[in-house]
């Protein structure tokens, strides 16, 4: 079986680790957000697909979610000893190894995504790990500080400033021109399953949704299409998908997040059993819905989670 996941980054990693304990003969694509990227101390950080390929290679901070296991900061340290910074962003030294090859095959010509395969090569993932384009996609928010409006950086905006204030307008800047990375329409057309996991719906899935192309070729995919929602008990389970949300005009709901993406993407939802009232709602949205547990506790939790994913999307077949 050939399953496709569009993937963000802890939602996504945790889940795509329990899906492939649920499946382990299956052929797992994913499509990783790009819209973190950010360029730093004259490198680019790829938070989301980091945090894939650390999550399923066995590399990740596992209380964090994000970042490398036993890391240093020496560099970072030094950096900010020169005045050099932004020293709001927690770049390690083990990570910053991943961040200089990158930017190093990048400069000789390689795109983003053999870049990525060569990363994948140590950490060897076990699903085939493409980013949604090789192009340069920067998700924007706009905000209003000190009664002035302007946009800042997406990381800027959740690292910097936790998201303390209003996100205003979310922009993938760069998005409209983008082309899907190669390979990317080849697996969602030769998909026989696509799962949308409990990742962020505006900053991480609406992002990759965003590249020309990519949303179509799911619609028309003929294939189920079965989400799981990152919205428990109308709040985030971590992360400010709720602030994210409020600025697309969409309620911090399980039910408000299948609607938004809509019964012309989406199949099948999953939602909380705490959650089990929205159901009904969901339904009368075109989208069979039933409730589980749907929180990450631990790997079983995660496994449980994909094979009832992979149920549901049997029924809609
Ligand atoms: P990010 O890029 O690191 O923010 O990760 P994703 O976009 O992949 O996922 C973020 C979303 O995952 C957040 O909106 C969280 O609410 C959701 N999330 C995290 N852990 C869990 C969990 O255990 N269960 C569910 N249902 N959602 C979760
Ligand atoms: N998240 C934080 O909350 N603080 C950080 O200092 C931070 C650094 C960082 C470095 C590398 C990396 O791959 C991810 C990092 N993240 C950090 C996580 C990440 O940028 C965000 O949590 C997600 O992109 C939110 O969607
Ligand atoms: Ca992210």
């Amino acid at each position: 079986m050939r399953i496709l996941v569009l993937a963000g980054g802890i939602g996504g990693a945790r889940f795509l680790r329990g899906l492939k304990r649920a499946a382990p003969d299956a052929e797992i694509t994913v499509i990783g957000n790009t819209g973190d990227d950010i360029h730093l101390f004259g490198l680019k950080v790829c938070p989301d697909l980091d945090t894939v390929m650390y999550t399923l290679g066995g590399g990740i901070n596992e209380e964090q979610g994000w970042g490398r296991a036993d890391e240093t900061f020496h560099l970072k340290e030094e950096l900010a000893a020169y005045g050099v910074g932004p020293e709001w962003f927690g770049l390690g030294d083990r990570d910053f190894a991943t961040h200089i090859v990158r930017t190093q095959m990048i400069s000789a010509g390689y795109p983003l995504s053999a870049v990525t395969e060569a990363l994948c090569d140590r950490w060897q993932p076990g699903v085939r790990l493409l980013p949604m384009t090789d192009d340069r996609v920067e998700t924007h928010v706009a905000v209003e500080v000190d009664g002035e409006r302007k946009a800042i950086h997406f990381q800027e905006y959740w690292v910097r400033l936790r998201a303390s204030v209003p996100a205003e307008a979310v922009v993938p800047v760069g998005a409209e021109q983008a082309k899907p990375a190669p390979g990317v329409l080849e697996a969602i057309a030769e998909a026989d399953v696509i799962l949308f996991p409990p990742s962020n719906p505006v900053v991480s899935v609406g992002t990759i949704l965003a590249v020309p192309g990519i949303r179509e070729a799911i619609a028309e995919a003929g294939v189920p299409v079965v989400g799981l929602s990152p919205i428990v008990g109308d709040a985030p389970v971590r992360g400010m998908a709720d602030k994210v949300l409020a600025a697309v005009g969409v309620e911090s709901s399980a039910a408000a997040v299948a609607e938004h993406y809509g019964s012309g993407l989406l199949d099948g939802w999953l939602v909380d059993t705490v959650d089990a009232g929205s159901v009904t709602r969901v339904k009368a949205a075109g989208i069979l819905c039933k409730a589980v547990p749907l929180m990450m506790t631990d790997l079983d939790a995660a496994a449980q989670m994909a094979r009832e994913a992979l149920a549901l999307a049997e029924e809609v077949r």
